[in-house]
């Protein structure tokens, strides 16, 4: 049995007045949350701010992104594991369709930070999903296994129970149109069962959650498809209210 498991990437919004208004509204609800992971990626300047506005310990905090290199040096902008470790973080987005189609996130790019990741004791959420181009093409099967392989060969099959993959058809991002419950599904298990066979164990535990356009109104759905052990969610992670809502539609 899995638990399912609800993250808030917020992107690049906030201050820390707003941030203090809306963990206000997760702490007050954060009882209430039931048998569900939850984490909060807030952007990088605000982590720590974040972590210590946290009441209780029901929520957790994540990344947005990591430099791939591993200890400190002369990286310019970038921050590392540790210090994202250091401000309180547990969890790290990494390969966001945002990274790799605005910042030019490779493959391998993204293999290399998943690695660093496990190796420093982070939990990466390792984002994957095609185009509507590519979906229109008949390619979300190639795409989203050359994603994961690229993965597979660096960290082999056996970390992936340490790794949570977000589905997140690009299509669906931030537009209002979500995959439907069976499109979502069908990936899932695509996913789960590439897994299987490389390690049918791993795969019966890894967390694959559901990104794109997730509200309230469409959690329950999503989140009851047999594959589907919650989401990522981006908008709708901007509103106490809101987020709380689909964190419980996934109990
Ligand atoms: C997908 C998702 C969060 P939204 O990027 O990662 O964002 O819910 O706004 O589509």
């Amino acid at each position: 049995m899995r638990k399912p498991f609800v993250a808030g990437n917020w992107k690049m919004h906030g201050s820390k007045a707003s941030i203090k208004d809306l963990m206000t509204g997760l702490n007050a609800k954060s009882g209430l949350i039931g048998d569900v992971t939850v984490a909060i990626c807030p952007p990088a300047v605000y982590l720590d701010y974040t972590h210590k506005c946290l009441a209780g310990d029901g929520i957790f905090v994540g990344a947005q992104n990591m430099c791939q290199v591993p200890g400190q040096g002369a990286y310019t902008g970038e921050l590392s594991a540790s210090m994202l470790k250091d401000c309180g973080c547990q969890y790290v987005i990494l390969g966001h369709s945002e990274r790799r189609a605005i910042y030019g996130e490779t493959d391998a790019l993204i293999a290399e930070k998943v690695s660093v990741a496990l190796d420093s004791g982070l939990t990466p959420i390792l984002c994957v999903g095609e185009t509507l181009e590519e979906r229109e093409a008949n390619q979300v099967e190639s795409v989203i296994g050359r994603q994961l392989d690229a993965v597979l060969n660096k960290v082999g099959i056996d970390k992936f129970s340490a790794i949570v993959i977000a589905y997140e058809p690009v299509w669906a991002i931030g537009t209002g149109k979500t995959a439907s419950s069976a499109q979502a599904q069908e990936v899932h298990a695509f996913i789960r069962g590439k897994l299987a066979g490389l390690n049918p164990a791993v795969a019966e535990k890894v967390i694959i959650q559901y990104g794109g356009s997730v509200k309230p109104d469409n959690a329950k759905e999503l989140f009851g498809q047999p594959d589907i052990d919650g989401g990522l969610i981006g908008g709708a992670s901007l509103n106490a209210d809101d987020f709380m809502a689909i964190c419980q539609a996934a109990g």
